[in-house]
């Protein structure tokens, strides 16, 4: 199915063919439709079809764990600021727009399941005359996303031409906190980095728990597969990846924040971005391979 024929899935299609107690679909903001996930337990999850962007995660317990700026553009041409952006093929500038245009295409529902404890929906994404003019590889790119007492996203890329295909993948995750002062996030210590703010040149932080008190945007190569956000000390989130080696450290501080118009001059204090990808060394597949990558998100 092409972006043309995906977005035939009107809601009411969207419905009938996979709707369910659990899995429903909106129109939300910009007029744009997304899926609602909602359990029996009484957690929650809403994914946009642009972009297949997961723009909110709510723990029966504990509310909304993920950020979404109230100035967020939902439009066909923006990504979303917030929740979980999708980074396909590239990460950060090149020769496509920043972070590739997964994040800005129409991703049409392929399939959904629910039963007693979990709910999730899949979502998928093809090569187009679109995208075949801006990046010339054919490939089909799902994302399941999965809500039982946590959050699970699980994306695979298969390459469905007759030559090799190169790219990055990431998960943008924008995760919730009262304020970035009291927020730590573990499991990176002692590890080198890529500063992005220092043209990439190779650090090493060595305190247990990074905090943040200005603009970071660190890639940490080939980083432990658990690594856990704090406020106050106290273990928040659990992030666990499983085939993307690199984790990214990014918030844009109160100066870069004033450049962006999707976000509030003082929003930065209640986001932490940790990105789990693979993004350093990109992936490589030969026809007909296809790659499998997943990230879990659970609150204590
Ligand atoms: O993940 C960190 C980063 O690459 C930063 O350099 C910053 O550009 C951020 O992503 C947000 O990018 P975006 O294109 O969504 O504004």
């Amino acid at each position: 199915m092409t972006s043309k024929q995906a977005c035939s899935q009107t809601i009411e299609v969207l419905e009938q063919q996979f709707g369910g107690r659990e899995v429903s679909f909106l129109q939300g903001r910009g007029g744009l439709p997304y899926v609602r996930l909602a359990t029996s337990k009484g957690h929650s999850a809403e994914i946009y079809l642009h972009g297949a962007t997961l723009t909110s995660w709510c723990v029966e317990s504990s509310g909304e764990q993920l950020f979404l700026s109230d100035s967020a553009i939902f439009s066909a041409e923006k990504a979303v600021r917030g929740g979980i952006p999708l980074v396909f093929p590239q990460f950060g500038p090149g020769t496509l727009a920043s972070h590739g245009f997964a994040r800005n295409r129409p991703w049409h529902v392929v399939e959904s399941k629910s039963n007693s404890s979990e709910c999730s929906v899949a979502l998928q994404l093809e090569d187009d005359e679109g995208t075949r003019a801006l990046w010339p590889n054919r490939f089909v790119c799902r994302i399941r996303y999965s809500l039982s007492t946590k959050l699970q996203a699980e994306v695979t890329v298969s390459n469905t031409d007759r030559q090799a295909l190169q790219f990055q993948w990431a998960f943008h995750t924008y995760f919730k906190v009262a304020d970035i002062a009291a927020t730590s996030v573990r499991g990176l210590s002692g590890l080198p980095y890529l500063d992005n703010l220092k043209s990439k040149q190779s650090f090493v932080d060595q305190r247990a728990l990074a905090t943040i008190s200005e603009e970071v945007d660190r890639i940490y190569c080939d980083a432990p597969d658990i690594i856990e956000v704090l406020e106050h000390e106290i273990l928040s989130m659990t992030i666990e990846k499983n085939q993307m080696p690199d984790a990214v450290l990014w918030n844009p501080w109160a100066e870069k924040s004033k450049g962006m118009s999707d976000l509030a001059p003082d929003a930065y204090r209640r986001f932490v971005c940790v990105e789990c990808g693979a993004i350093a060394k990109p992936i490589v597949l030969n026809p007909g391979e296809v790659f499998s990558a997943s990230m879990s998100l659970a609150t204590p």
